[in-house]
């Protein structure tokens, strides 16, 4: 599953944006082989990819649980039921485990005050952390924590998944950036499409089952996105979080960590008190 997984994924992100031509081209020569007799109908343009327009679905709160409100997250991640964070600001960016139960700092790396900490995912026993505009990405070892290496990239780093295979990195464009885990060298990208139109500011990211999700920076909404055609799968209304009087101590919505275990997310925001297991569910 995974290798077929895979190849999908890798044919995809070499040319993106030629997919859906080229399917359109495919769909309907198979139509017209196959339906020789019917030359007087049309055919249906229902079928003509991209053609699903994408699902609305809302939040179901299953739980509300305790976030360092002193946290500005930039990227969360579950990895075997431990929780990482990413932050950001100069001054105070760094990597930290939290205690996905009551959000408490049981681990704490700082970076340096030049750094103004990005995303972060894991891949292995590493932790790769972005750096909003240094064009640098930090390597940790997950267990001791400590730096082992770093990338150099081009232009400014905002959300970072690993699907498996490939890196998966935003940079507060409208699209998303592939690339190789072991070198960070870039295989490929694709344009995020919402109805026709690209979606910007693409931020913290979640690769979760063949998908990607995405927040979008300075909004409530988190985009579900096909990876292989760039389109937005879903919609995710995840507004209403946060009362009014935790809203106003707090900045926007950016975290999203999907927990195996229980197939629900855990979302919180750049100094959120709080953190909210949820599940996604039609609006
Ligand atoms: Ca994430």
């Amino acid at each position: 599953m995974i290798a077929a997984l895979s190849l999908a994924l890798l044919g995809s992100c070499s040319d993106g944006s030629d997919n859906p031509k080229t399917t359109n081209t495919m769909t309907s020569q198979a139509e017209s082989s196959q339906s020789p007799q019917q030359p007087t109908q049309p055919p249906p343009p229902s079928t003509v990819e991209p053609a699903a327009s994408p699902v609305a679905l809302q939040i179901s709160v299953l739980e509300e649980r305790d976030h360092d409100p002193e946290a500005f997250t930039q990227g969360l991640e579950f990895d075997d039921g431990r929780l990482y964070e990413s932050r950001g600001r100069n001054g105070e960016s760094g990597i930290s485990e939290i205690d996905p139960r009551d959000g408490s700092v049981l681990r704490w790396m700082p970076l340096a005050d030049e750094y103004f900490g990005e995303g972060v995912t894991i891949v292995g026993d590493s932790l790769i952390q972005l750096t909003w505009l240094a064009g640098k990405a930090f390597v940790y070892d997950i267990e001791s924590f400590e730096v082992t290496g770093s990338f150099d990239y081009e232009g400014q780093g905002w959300g970072l998944c690993f699907d498996g295979v490939r890196l998966v990195m935003s940079d507060g464009s409208s699209s998303l950036t592939m690339r190789d885990p072991e070198t960070f060298s870039i295989i490929g990208s694709v344009p995020v499409r919402l109805d026709g139109s690209g979606v910007a500011s693409l931020n913290e990211l979640e690769c979760v089952n063949g998908k990607v999700y995405a927040n979008i920076w300075q909004t409530d909404t988190i985009v579900e996105i096909n990876p292989a055609t760039g389109d937005v799968t879903a919609v995710i209304d995840a507004s209403g979080l946060l009362d009014d009087a935790d809203r106003a101590g707090a900045d926007v919505l950016n975290g999203i960590a999907y927990d195996e275990a229980s197939g629900a997310f855990l979302l919180t925001g750049k100094l959120w008190p709080s953190m909210f297991v949820v599940v996604f569910e039609p609006s």
